[in-house]
């Protein structure tokens, strides 16, 4: 993240560097697009689907459910993938069900995948919470932990072996949360049978956010040649009106190889190339990739096409993958954050994945009109809370501008036995599996290894410090932090984060409907914080509930007119701050969303300024003139 110096030596300095992203992963996991050396055909929709009932949900596993079609094995429903299940039928058992549940289809594939014995078939699931395990014609291919991120298996030797026959696929996927997963949990025995039928349990965890499960995301098959593009990293840098692309390209399946690397503008002209697993590319006339309301030409991208022929005594594979690319630098300073090098202010939300039936599932009406909300609202950023979001909703953010505070699902983690070995392995995997998810995408500007931690606990600085300096290693071209909330973090986390993001609920969770102490209470608390790390702040959450349509003048909490006072008395801090070390402001949140059954949520978290149905409460109005206000004042190119 240096500032350049001259651009020659900039240049060699920069190709010669070590590549800022190194991945320990076993291969790479590309965005599967379509080219003329790939096919991808979509398994979406409806799947046969059962949870598994028995008393200690193992009798899918007991009779080995994935032998045969679902439906031969008991009754099944039809369910819609991708989507959660909890919301889709009348039962509330499905609704709450915690333990595995099972998906089965057939698949009619292409007679040509099967027959061609160059062509590697891939099937990939874009997420399903929380575990998952995947067999294809009753024989286990994968299994992956973790929901919010993608996985896949090669299943090409596999569907050759019965050609003729349809290939099956089942899924079975549980979300149990242990104190070693992420987001961790307790499954809870009630043992007193005069209070509890026998074998009742329940799931805690200290999450906000209710813990939707089951197929989230697209299952894809897709093909390769087999030598193939493996995985590209990108880094981007420019000096002047010179833009450089430094690339890296892994190829897997043996056979010496050539790669051609073309680098073409929007308008699809040609801009440079290059050849080679490695190398840069210069490009004159750089036009920048800057955010939404900072450039009148927001989300530029490039295209980087990789193509690769390699060649072995029988035979010759082609194959070609076309990356969006946008050209950009960040750099963090004392007091500012820089997007090619000019101080960027965020104002923004924070979101969930969440609506109404489809649960976390994805779906692109809901996509758009989101997209559409935040842009009339004046959004230039926003942060994945609490998970990684679809790589779709990313690769919308690098075509529109709007910045990513990239998050893992490192929520809730209150348990002092679930900062042990286990849980840190596990989270040190979930980085990697995301950086080398959402390593190029310019959109995401950090990383965010958790939010609100128990921090205060002893082992939690080792392991903060562990999985900061991991992320940092990973990819040393973008700041990292993890999202605060207490005071305890300022002597724990604060020396490892780059930036700090501070959480706070002045005048709700504390001096309940006194609106009159915000003023005093967050300017002191963004003062003892600057002092002590002398790091840019960003208030990553602020916000009440409103309960939509309830009102109330003087202002009481719950209402819209409380909900939209606060922001207020929140405001007038911040634009005192502004121009010292406060560099954005993130609401909680920018929609309605469903949350566990408690006494503190009525039918969900309301603080959302959106209904969970995307209407606007008053707060909306609110916040869109003054996020257009600091979009004239803090968004426009500073002049050179
Ligand atoms: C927080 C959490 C968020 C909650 C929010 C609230 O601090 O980060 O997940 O939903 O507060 O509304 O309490």
């Amino acid at each position: 993240m240096s500032v350049p110096g001259s651009f020659a030596v900039l240049r060699v300095l920069w190709l010669l560097s070590v590549f800022g992203t190194v991945l320990p992963l076993d291969g790479g996991m590309l965005f599967p697009r379509e080219s003329s050396f790939r096919e991808v055909k979509e398994l979406n929709g409806l799947w046969d689907f059962r949870a598994d009932g028995s008393p200690n949900r193992n009798e899918g596993f007991e009779k080995a459910w994935h032998k045969r079609r679902l439906a031969k094995t008991g009754p099944v429903i039809e369910m819609p993938v991708p989507a959660s299940y909890n919301d889709i039928t009348q039962d509330p058992t499905l609704r709450d069900f915690i333990g595995w549940v099972w998906y089965d289809r057939e698949v009619a594939v292409p007679a040509r995948w099967i027959s061609d014995e160059g062509t590697r078939v891939v099937l990939r699931v874009g997420s399903a919470h929380y575990y998952s395990i995947v067999w294809v014609n009753g024989e286990k291919v994968t299994e992956h932990e973790g929901g919010h991120l993608p996985f896949e298996a090669e299943i090409s030797s596999l569907i050759r072996r019965e050609p003729t026959k349809p290939c099956r696929i089942t899924i079975a996927v549980n979300n149990t949360l242990t104190l070693e997963t992420l987001p961790p949990g307790t499954i809870q025995y009630m043992n007193d049978s005069s209070r509890y039928p026998d074998g009742f349990f329940v799931q805690n965890m200290d999450f906000d956010f209710f813990n939707y499960a089951g197929i989230h995301r697209s299952v894809l098959l897709y093909t390769t040649p087999k030598v193939y593009v493996d995985d590209i990293s990108v880094e981007t840098n420019f000096m002047d009106y010179t833009g450089l692309v430094r690339y890296k390209v892994s190829v897997q399946g043996g056979f010496s190889n050539t790669l051609n690397i073309t680098l073409m503008d929007k308008d699809g002209h040609f801009v440079a190339s290059s050849s080679g697993s490695s190398g840069g590319l210069r490009v004159v006339d750089v036009k920048l990739w800057w955010p939404y309301l900072m450039h009148e030409n927001p989300g530029y991208l490039y295209s980087m096409k990789v193509h690769l022929i390699a060649v072995s005594e029988t035979s010759t594979y082609e194959d070609e993958y076309t990356l969006p690319v946008g050209i950009r630098t960040i750099n963090v300073t004392n007091t500012q954050f820089l997007i090619n090098n000019k101080p960027f202010y965020f104002h923004g939300v924070n979101k969930h994945e969440d609506s109404d039936i489809r649960g976390r599932g994805f779906d692109w009406p809901l996509i758009v009109k989101d997209f559409n909300l935040m842009k009339w609202l004046g959004v230039n950023s926003f942060r994945t809370s609490h998970y990684p979001y679809a790589e779709e909703i990313l690769q919308m953010c690098d075509r529109h501008g709007i910045v990513v505070i990239d998050e893992c699902p490192g929520v809730g983690i209150k348990d002092i036995r679930s900062f042990g070995n286990a849980s840190l392995s596990h989270h040190l995997v979930v980085m990697d599996e995301l950086v080398r998810r959402d390593k190029n995408h310019p959109s995401v500007v950090m990383w965010s290894v958790a939010n609100e931690p128990a921090s205060e606990m002893p082992p939690a600085e080792f392991y903060f410090k562990t999985l900061i300096e991991h992320t940092k290693a990973l990819d040393q071209t973008r700041p990292v932090t993890y999202v605060t909330i207490t005071e305890a973090d300022m002597d724990k986390g604060g020396p490892y984060v780059d930036v700090v993001c501070v959480n706070s609920y002045f005048a709700w969770y504390f001096d309940q409907g006194r609106l009159d102490i915000v003023p005093l209470q967050l300017s002191t608390h963004f003062e003892n914080w600057y002092r002590k790390y002398q790091r840019p702040i960003i208030q990553s959450e602020y916000g009440a509930d409103a309960v939509p349509g309830l009102h109330m003048d003087p202002p009481m909490m719950f209402t819209e007119e409380y909900q939209n006072a606060l922001l207020q008395s929140y405001h007038d801090v911040f634009d005192q701050k502004r121009n010292q070390y406060f560099i954005g402001e993130l609401i909680w949140n920018f929609a309605d969303f469903m949350t566990s059954q408690g006494i503190y949520r009525v039918v969900g978290n309301k603080k959302g300024i959106f209904t969970r149905q995307r209407q606007p409460k008053a707060a909306a109005f609110l916040l869109r003139k003054r996020y257009w206000r600091l979009a004239n004042e803090t968004g426009r190119l500073l002049p050179d």
